[in-house]
């Protein structure tokens, strides 16, 4: 079969600050909330911090070595807010922008695209202090950081992503707390929910002015949510699930408005009186691209017990990934095809897609590790049905290049194409950066030759 993914198809792997470029005292760098939540004791599995990680901060020519030895087309990673403007306001820090210029400069020399991402969590702490998402103060000042990031380091980055997945930024960081800074109020997530747009569309604008020759897209994270059953209750129960993970984030982006029912189920809270004037049109601002992160489908039963959505998700019916999370390839598809159907026609990119496994090692050092390469061929088949279907997908970026700090779970998870020793940060490629190199050679052909 020939492989259905285009001439110039974007094969790449993404990467966040604060899980792999340790020095976090180092460079001028100021406290970001996943500092303080990680230092937090009980928040993160074993005490783990990104302290050191995998510290990419000096060995980043190691990492886009391997990246280009892999034959990586693109790269996705994040600056770190809290690196780059560590006191809040005013002058960007000059060790951080020099920082970023290096690795995008070199990046650019081995023929890989960058793809940068703005925010990928780490709110500077002194801004947290000050009330945090829920202000809309922290969205206006993210405009001005855009805005002089695009000024430092515009001429060399091809993709811009302002924010990585709002929906996890607002409700696991401000209502389930379980990521930093780790609060439980549904009004201040749902308020946060709405300044992360804001923050996107005011970045978009920023990015617009001060650094035209980049593409601007997104990074919205993408469930696949199913209905138990036909029963209404089931139905509905599902219909909410997606209108709060899903077209809460969509629906701004792409309609310019917040879900009629969304705005109804949340009214009692009044966090939608964040909503100001010309706030819908700016976060719908035209994009180049749209960017999607895909991990979880579920199945959902109505629940009267769950207060935010009434609903619970089934047990998964299929294998699991080393997170418990359920292996369904056709979700990929699905959620493409819906985004194409019902949002936008513009270019797509998966902006990540993998899964964490209990990776074995050998006593040579080799990771055989299987399971993440069937898992990938598995969601790459799917995304070469999207584009079959007609989805307009132009890339692929891979979560993760290395393994690194999984948030609450610390370490213990290991997404990795390629294997790093926290003893000795010794990076080894697995089976699976192995099986990358020839499909990105064969510009996925090779999905289909086995
Ligand atoms: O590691 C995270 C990443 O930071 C955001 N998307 C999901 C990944 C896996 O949990």
């Amino acid at each position: 079969m020939t492989s259905p993914f285009p001439d110039g198809f974007l094969w790449g792997a993404s990467t966040a600050a604060y899980q792999i470029e340790g020095a976090a005292a180092e460079g001028g760098r100021g406290p970001s909330i996943w500092d303080t939540f990680a230092a937090t004791p009980g928040k993160v599995k074993h005490g783990d911090t990104g302290d050191t990680a995998c510290d990419h901060y000096h060995r980043w020519r190691e990492d886009t070595a391997i990246a280009a030895d892999l034959g990586l087309n693109a790269y996705r990673l994040s600056v770190s807010w809290s690196r780059l403007q560590p006191s809040r306001r005013g002058d960007l820090n000059p060790a951080a922008v020099a920082f970023y210029r290096e690795l995008l400069a070199d990046l650019r020399d081995k023929g890989i695209r960058s793809a940068v991402t703005l925010y990928h969590w780490d709110l500077p702490q002194v801004l947290e202090d000050e009330g945090g998402w829920p202000e809309r103060a922290t969205a206006e000042r993210f405009g001005d950081y855009a805005a002089r990031t695009a000024r430092a380091l515009g001429d060399l980055v091809d993709e811009w992503i302002p924010v990585n997945e709002a929906w996890c930024a607002a409700f696991l960081g401000y209502h389930a707390g379980v990521h930093a800074p780790g609060r439980q109020d549904r009004t201040a997530a749902l308020r946060a929910a709405h300044h992360l747009n804001l923050a996107h569309g005011l970045a978009v604008a920023a990015l617009r002015e001060h650094a035209p020759a980049g593409k601007i897209g997104s990074a919205v994270i993408m469930t696949d949510i199913e209905a138990a059953s036909d029963r209404p209750e089931d139905v509905r129960a599902a219909r909410l699930s997606d209108g709060g993970g899903n077209r809460l984030f969509l629906d701004p982006l792409f309609r310019g408005a917040y879900p009629e029912d969304m705005l109804a189920h949340f009214a009692p809270t009044g966090a939608f009186d964040a909503v100001r004037p010309g706030d819908m049109e700016t976060i719908a601002a035209p994009l180049d691209f749209v960017g999607v992160n895909h991990y979880h489908r579920f199945v959902v039963e109505a629940d009267p017990d769950d207060a935010h959505l009434g609903n619970r998700a089934l047990p998964p019916a299929n294998p699991v990934t080393g997170f418990g999370w359920e292996i369904h390839p056709e979700s990929l598809r699905r959620v493409l095809a819906r985004l194409s159907d019902e949002y936008t026609g513009l270019p797509v990119y998966i902006t990540e897609s993998g899964a964490s496994f209990e990776d074995a090692v050998a006593a040579d050092g080799s990771v055989d590790d299987a399971d993440r390469v069937a898992y990938l061929e598995g969601y790459m088949r799917a995304a070469g049905r999207a584009i079959e279907q007609g989805v307009n997908l132009r890339g692929y970026f891979v979560w993760s290049l290395l393994d690194n700090f999984e948030w609450a779970e610390g370490y213990s998870k290991r997404f990795g194409l390629v294997r790093v020793d926290y003893d000795t940060q010794r990076r080894t490629p697995k089976r699976s950066a192995e099986w990358y190199r020839g499909v990105i050679a064969s510009n996925g052909a090779a999905l289909y030759s086995a």
